[in-house]
């Protein structure tokens, strides 16, 4: 069975930055404008009116500063709270294919492959912007690569799910050089209007080639030892929209047809899960915690991370053991733990391994063990 290598990794970062206070300045001027709009009824006490978001509150809970987005004014315009994005033809490349594409070249170039050596290119992410067809397949197409594609979403988990599926590919033979693309408009399903979660997400596109070993050149090789997946039934975080909404007759813009959850609820049930998930999976190849060089982990809270970590090792993660990049880029559903991977690992030596590992919504946890050849 031939082995499965990482070879290369690519990254498109969105144009704009977003700040705490600019993010915090916009809700509260929404708040506020909703306040005076509501001034009868909440007087009444027939509503409540909203509270302001706080920057200390941010920084605290999560350790996110700031975050990237593709469209700016929309987000901070607090008439709107959310990005604009042009409707585009169906003979133009979408949004998250253009993306896609940019990390992807990106990817291929750090692989050292071109278009034409891709045979399988899977698109993983906590959203898709149509039903069909596939955004792998116009992906594909649009870089001009063979073989097959399809899209899978196993929201915050989808880049460790998909590693899993091109793992299996290569070492099946269905697939020798698999792209994996993690395109995530965060932007267009949170709701910003919401101050228990408008600081939580940014824009991002990961991408990543999993190839066989018989054929990877690139000087920058990660051998993947294992891989182990698990999904666990939750309603903590839920997204509704979906094609049924229309026969439903249900409204479209309701609440819960964005992102929604019970953050608390999230941090307490997940983080024990994520951290025995990790050792049993090292156990299960030999392997300690601390034989990991590094822990390439989900970027959805510092607390949690600190936390997984000092179960695992007993330690507080530094920058080195667990790299954070959720202070620049928030979380960024499934791209999380693939930024740090592409962002820190070029310090790492021969023979040193790490795990990269997601978990979310789902509840979904994934783990990759990989050893730098
Ligand atoms: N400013 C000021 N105060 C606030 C704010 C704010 N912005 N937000 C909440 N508060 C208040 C609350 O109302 C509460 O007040 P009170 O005590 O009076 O009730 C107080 O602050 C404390 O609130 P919380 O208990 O909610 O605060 P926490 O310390 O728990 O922190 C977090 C909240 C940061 C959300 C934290 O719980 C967390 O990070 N949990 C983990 C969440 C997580 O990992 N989720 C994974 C989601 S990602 C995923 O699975 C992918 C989904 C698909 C992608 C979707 C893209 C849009």
């Amino acid at each position: 069975m031939p082995q499965a290598v990482i070879s290369g990794t690519g990254l498109y970062q969105p144009p704009h930055v977003i700040t705490n206070a600019e993010l915090v300045e916009a809700f509260n001027r929404y708040a506020t404008l909703q306040n005076e709009k509501n001034a009868d009824a909440i007087a009444r006490g027939e509503q409540a009116a909203m509270t302001m978001s706080s920057v200390e509150f941010i920084e605290k809970a999560s350790g996110i500063k700031q975050r990237y987005v593709i469209e700016k004014s929309g987000v901070l315009d607090p008439l709107r709270m959310y990005p604009r994005f042009e409707e585009r033809g169906d003979d133009q490349l979408s949004l998250m294919g253009e993306i896609a594409v940019d990390a992807a070249r990106k990817a291929l170039a750090a692989a050292g492959k071109t278009a034409a050596d891709i045979d399988a290119v899977f698109c993983a992410a906590a959203n898709m912007q149509r039903a069909y067809p596939a955004m792998a397949v116009e992906i594909q197409n649009a870089l001009g690569a063979g073989g097959y594609g399809f899209d899978m979403n196993v929201a915050c988990s989808s880049a460790t799910f998909a590693f899993e599926q091109a793992v299996n590919a290569v070492r099946s033979g269905s697939a020798r050089c698999v792209l994996v693309v993690n395109p995530e408009i965060t932007s267009a399903h949170l709701e910003w209007r919401d101050r228990d979660c408008h600081f939580i997400f940014g824009d991002v596109c990961t991408a990543t080639i999993i190839e066989s070993a018989e054929t990877a050149t690139s000087a920058d090789q990660w051998e993947v030892l294992g891989t182990k997946l698990a999904t666990q039934f939750s309603n903590a975080i839920r997204n509704n929209f979906g094609f049924m909404n229309r026969s439903e007759d249900s409204d479209p813009l309701a609440r819960d047809k964005t992102f929604r959850q019970e953050g608390r609820k999230v941090f307490k049930e997940v983080v024990p899960l994520a951290a025995a998930h990790i050792e049993a999976h090292l156990a299960a190849m030999n392997l300690e915690p601390t034989q990991m060089r590094r822990f390439w982990l989900h970027q959805a809270n510092l607390g949690m991370n600190q936390l997984i970590l000092k179960k695992l090792v007993g330690a507080e993660p530094g920058g080195d053991l667990a790299p954070l990049v959720l202070d620049t880029y928030a979380n960024t559903a499934s791209a999380g733990s693939v930024i740090a991977f592409h962002e820190y690992r070029g310090d790492l030596k021969s023979g040193d391994l790490g795990v990269i590992c997601s978990f979310g919504a789902g509840y979904s946890i994934g783990s990759v063990i990989v050893r730098k050849k």
